[in-house]
């Protein structure tokens, strides 16, 4: 998003920097205290140093064993190389007093008992790779992209009693990438000795914060969710998930007691104490950057947090407003109070807002998908191959909920949990009928829909209205009128013609299947098509808004907006609601409304169609 405001660098009095370290790239963002984005600076891991560390898209891959992996001393240079170019453009660094930002979320470094002493005595004449050296026991970084961790997946479900169990306790099932499994396999498998021998253990965002800071900072309660052993409802480490982690589980390892409560407390020592979301600093910026390039000695270095976590807070999300990223794969980030987990997705604690949540939704089958149908009509009609003007002229031709229905997944897809796979059907007498093939002109239409309402009914239990005060049937008064009495007639007429509806396992209430998100924000690739986000929009069918929002660096963004409501926050000694703070102060002008027309009535119907052809998929 580029901002419309005519602010600079000269005219702004102070500066915030919001980092994003991501997979391939560190990204630095510099706005000022009324949120203008001032400035973007990056570096490319391949670019500059590929041959260095022989990197490929900023990692390096072992088929084999499935481990995906960032080589640490790579970050610090790319620290180093960032400032140094900023430095070059005489960015105003005395002008910053506030930094946070992001990480890929879920990657963790491993320091040494050196670290402590060298991070807070860093030599400005040098660097800090060759500085750091000793102060890590494992040199690489597992990536999220990491799959080699399937041992500790079932031990950590198979412990708790299972997915949903350990989706309860967490926040999400078990996940290869998760941290507390890749810590499981560095302690039992890779190298226990190494791991003992770790004094502290970062995420790659409290990896930064603790670099600039020139000392180890606490893990961020929001990123601590990313880990399956942090208990959300608990506020603290969960002690048999961290003794799974440790390795050093009664049954799982055999272990003793006594090695038990030691290995837990080791470990408890090394992730050290986790920060509750506030606006408090984590520490000011180490003078290693003051000296080497005239950061400004007071500047405060606060919480970072994840990457998709710093995402919603780069933009004005309230409770119930939903985030829809349109890249390769669709991802759905929304902000609730309604702290409903599944195994089927992801809850984190909010980053800024103190009782809130993000939900996230990841689905394999997005754009390429769509893209494939696109592809088959523009054969059919002999028509340039990767024009999205047929498709779209069809998709704006349909209207309603046609009683028809595809399920398109070129990819195995994560929710619903199945192999890759079509399936096309019709609803014909109150009965699902598979259909063969039909003309693809039908695909259009039914593979935009079945996407939306996918994320409709895995969004609905999440939205505020399906609390425990909304789950169970309503009494149905046939004299009463009004939008509450229609939309009860809507789920009775619902439930009798499809009985209880059911999504990966749970169980729809009357809540999740009727509450609507306030506002929808749609960014990423396909967030570009007007037609499909119309159509989409049209199907979740937000109460407010339908925006349209180009945000490539939504991460740091995020991060720079944190930093500098956290430094307002700290002047002014007062806690300001992280929403009104952003509302007060958001450019709103940088946001594309979406006219849309609402149907989200009219696919009701549709959420019954589809959860029913859902329960007759293939697994593998
Ligand atoms: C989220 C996840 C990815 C990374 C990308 O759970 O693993 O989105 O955060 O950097």
């Amino acid at each position: 998003m580029t901002s419309k405001s005519s602010a600079n660098y000269e005219s702004s009095k102070e500066l915030y920097l919001g980092f994003d370290l991501s997979t391939q790239q560190l990204k630095i963002i510099a706005t000022n205290g009324k949120l203008d984005h001032l400035g973007t600076y990056n570096v490319e891991f391949d670019q500059e140093f590929g041959e260095k560390y022989e990197v490929k898209k900023g990692v390096r891959v072992n088929e084999q064993s499935g481990e995906i992996v960032s080589p640490v001393a790579m970050w610090l240079d790319a620290i180093d190389f960032l400032f140094g170019k900023m430095k070059q453009q005489n960015f105003p660094f005395d002008k910053v007093v506030g930094i946070s930002g992001s990480g890929q979320q879920h990657g963790s470094v491993y320091w040494s008992s050196d670290a402590p002493q060298l991070l807070s005595n860093l030599d400005a004449s040098t660097t800090l790779a060759s500085q750091l050296k000793s102060a890590f026991t494992f040199p690489e970084s597992p990536n999220w992209q990491d799959h080699s961790t399937g041992e500790e997946i079932k031990v950590f479900e198979d412990t708790v009693g299972g997915p949903e169990k350990l989706a309860e306790l967490t926040g999400s099932r078990a996940h290869y990438r998760f941290t507390g499994l890749q810590i499981r396999k560095l302690a039992v498998r890779k190298n226990p000795e190494l791991y003992r021998k770790t004094h502290r253990i970062s995420l790659v965002s409290s990896f930064v914060a603790s670099v600039l800071s020139g000392e180890i900072t606490t893990i961020e309660q929001a990123e601590a969710c990313g880990m399956n052993i942090y208990d959300i409802k608990k506020h603290d480490y969960d002690d048999e998930l961290l003794s799974l982690a440790a390795g050093v589980h009664p049954k799982a390892d055999s272990a003793s007691e006594e090695e038990r409560e030691k290995g837990i407390a080791s470990l408890k020592e090394k992730l050290g104490e986790v920060k509750k979301v506030s606006y408090d600093n984590c520490g000011t910026i180490s003078s290693y950057f003051v000296k080497k390039f005239g950061l400004n000695p007071s500047a405060r270095i606060y919480p970072f947090t994840g990457d998709n976590l710093a995402t919603i807070i780069s933009l004005p999300l309230h409770p119930n407003d939903i985030l829809l990223s349109l890249g390769t794969s669709t991802t759905v980030l929304l902000v609730t109070q309604n702290f409903k987990p599944s195994a089927q997705y992801h809850l984190f604690v909010h980053p800024t807002m103190p009782n809130h949540y993000m939900g996230m939704i990841c689905y394999c089958n997005g754009a390429l998908a769509r893209e494939k149908v696109r592809d088959a009509l523009n054969e059919k009609y002999s028509l340039e191959k990767n024009s999205w003007d047929k498709f779209n002229e069809v998709l704006d031709s349909s209207k309603k909920f046609d009683n028809k229905l595809g399920i398109y997944f070129p990819l195995g897809e994560i929710v619903p949990n199945a192999s890759a796979q079509f399936k096309r059907s019709k609803l014909a007498n109150g009965k699902i009928e598979d259909v063969e093939s039909w003309d693809i002109d039908e695909d259009v239409s039914s593979i935009v829909e079945s996407q939306s309402l996918s994320a409709r009914l895995r969004a609905g239990p999440m939205l505020n209205g399906s609390d425990s005060s909304n789950s169970s049937t309503p009494e149905l008064d046939e004299s009463s009128s009004g939008e509450s009495s229609k939309l009860k007639k809507m789920y009775h007429e619902l439930h009798s013609e499809f009985g209880d509806l059911y999504t990966d396992g749970e169980k729809h209430t009357y809540g999740s299947l009727t509450s609507r998100p306030r506002n929808t924000f749609f960014v990423g690739g396909a967030s570009n098509n007007l037609s499909i986000v119309r159509k989409m929009a049209s199907i979740l069918g937000a109460m407010d808004h339908n925006y349209k929002v180009e945000i490539p660096n939504a991460c740091a963004l995020g991060g720079a907006y944190k930093a500098s409501w956290s430094h307002t926050c700290e002047k002014k000694n007062q806690w300001i609601n992280y929403d009104d703070y952003i509302s007060q102060n958001f450019h709103f002008d940088d946001l594309d409304p979406v006219q849309v027309k609402d149907e989200w009535e009219s696919y009701f119907k549709g959420m019954g169609m589809l959860a029913k052809m859902e329960e007759n998929l293939k697994h593998d």
